[in-house]
């Protein structure tokens, strides 16, 4: 970046936050991942690169908690047009079997659906898979801006391997460990169940918000408690209630994370007013200031953050309200400054 740059001043920069840094030149590659291949509810997180790309010029640089991440360059990837393509492809093969709520009916023609969902999701991790170790490989901090909750699974998958032992703290009102949502194997409500099943080098999923979860989901994380920490909103919501401070309980929390730490953030475990068209609201949830101290608790623990997401911000439909992007932009440069301080201790 030239000495001229002034934070201050309103962007200028087309990239991300208003800068101008380019990948090469950036500490911090955001990969942006248009996809929502399976969701069932509401629509419109595949425009939440593009989204978040637009509110995040609004976001002040100097942010008084992290301390001006923008020092170390910011760059988002452009969207690629054959992973869009291939996303509105996945998206229409599955229309009809979202439609019926699934293929069990064994009709041919869905049945022939869902494997081809599964194998243009395949196509997808690959492809995110690649183009995070390519930049992972360069020594650059690493985050995926979906998109519905599918899409980190390389970037997990890659970092995961390198850094074996990996923690992954989940906030999200959903568990996400549904076995093939629909009959989808890489379904954005199966992330944690694929991670947990296909990637040993995670040693446990830390899951914080969750107020929306299956019967077969609450039995995985009963037979699994090694690797599997649920914090349920509603147990957290009684603890607080009761007397106990958010700081005791984001102290249990962040106790049971290994030291590399890789940050999964589905919009939608905040509280829904601050993600009005997110696709699967659920009411109660965290509040902003709560997720931002827990994300910051966990650098200040001394814990490494290695990579980071943040999924399923979906702009209103009709452009009118561009709050849920506001709040995400903000979020990821929290989620990315705080990031930075663990890598670097500073
Ligand atoms: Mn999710």
């Amino acid at each position: 970046m030239d000495s001229s740059f002034d934070p201050d001043s309103p962007a200028t920069g087309g990239g991300i936050f208003g800068l101008s840094h380019s990948p090469e030149e950036a500490e911090v590659v955001l990969i942006p991942v248009p996809w929502e291949a399976t969701t069932s509810y509401g629509k419109g997180t595949a425009e939440g690169p593009e989204a978040i790309l637009a509110a995040s010029r609004q976001v002040d640089l100097a942010d008084p908690e992290t301390g001006g991440a923008y020092r170390h360059g910011l760059a988002m990837l452009p969207v690629e047009d054959r992973i869009r393509t291939l996303g509105r492809e996945a998206r229409r093969t599955a229309e009809p079997v979202v439609a019926v709520g699934g293929a069990e009916s064994g009709d041919a023609a869905l049945s022939l659906a869902v494997r081809q969902v599964n194998s243009m999701g395949q196509e997808l991790n690959e492809w995110v898979e690649t183009t995070a170790r390519t930049w992972l490989g360069r020594g650059k901090l690493v985050g995926v801006v979906g998109g519905d909750h599918s899409v980190p699974f390389g970037l997990i998958r890659a970092l995961a391997e390198t850094h074996p032992g990996l923690g992954i703290l989940h906030l999200d009102a959903h568990a996400d460990l549904r076995d093939a949502y629909m009959g989808f194997a890489w379904s954005h409500a199966s992330i944690m169940h694929n991670v947990i099943t296909r990637l040993p080098g995670v040693s446990r999923i830390v899951q914080v918000g969750l107020r929306d979860v299956g019967e077969r989901e609450r039995s995985l994380i009963d037979r699994e408690p090694e690797r599997l920490r649920a914090h349920f909103s509603a147990d957290l919501d009684h603890r607080r209630f009761e007397g106990k401070t958010w700081k005791a309980l984001v102290d249990e929390i962040v106790g049971e994370l290994p030291e590399e730490v890789y940050l999964s953030f589905d919009i939608d475990g905040l509280d829904p007013k601050l993600c009005p068209h997110t696709g699967t609201p659920v009411p109660g949830g965290l509040d902003f200031p709560e997720v931002v101290y827990l994300v910051g608790a966990v650098a200040r623990s001394g814990r490494r953050i290695v990579g980071l997401d943040l999924v399923e911000v979906a702009p209103d439909p009709t452009g009118a309200d561009e709050y849920d992007a506001n709040v995400g932009a903000r979020l990821l440069y929290k989620m990315i400054g705080f990031a930075l301080q663990s890598r670097t201790g500073a």
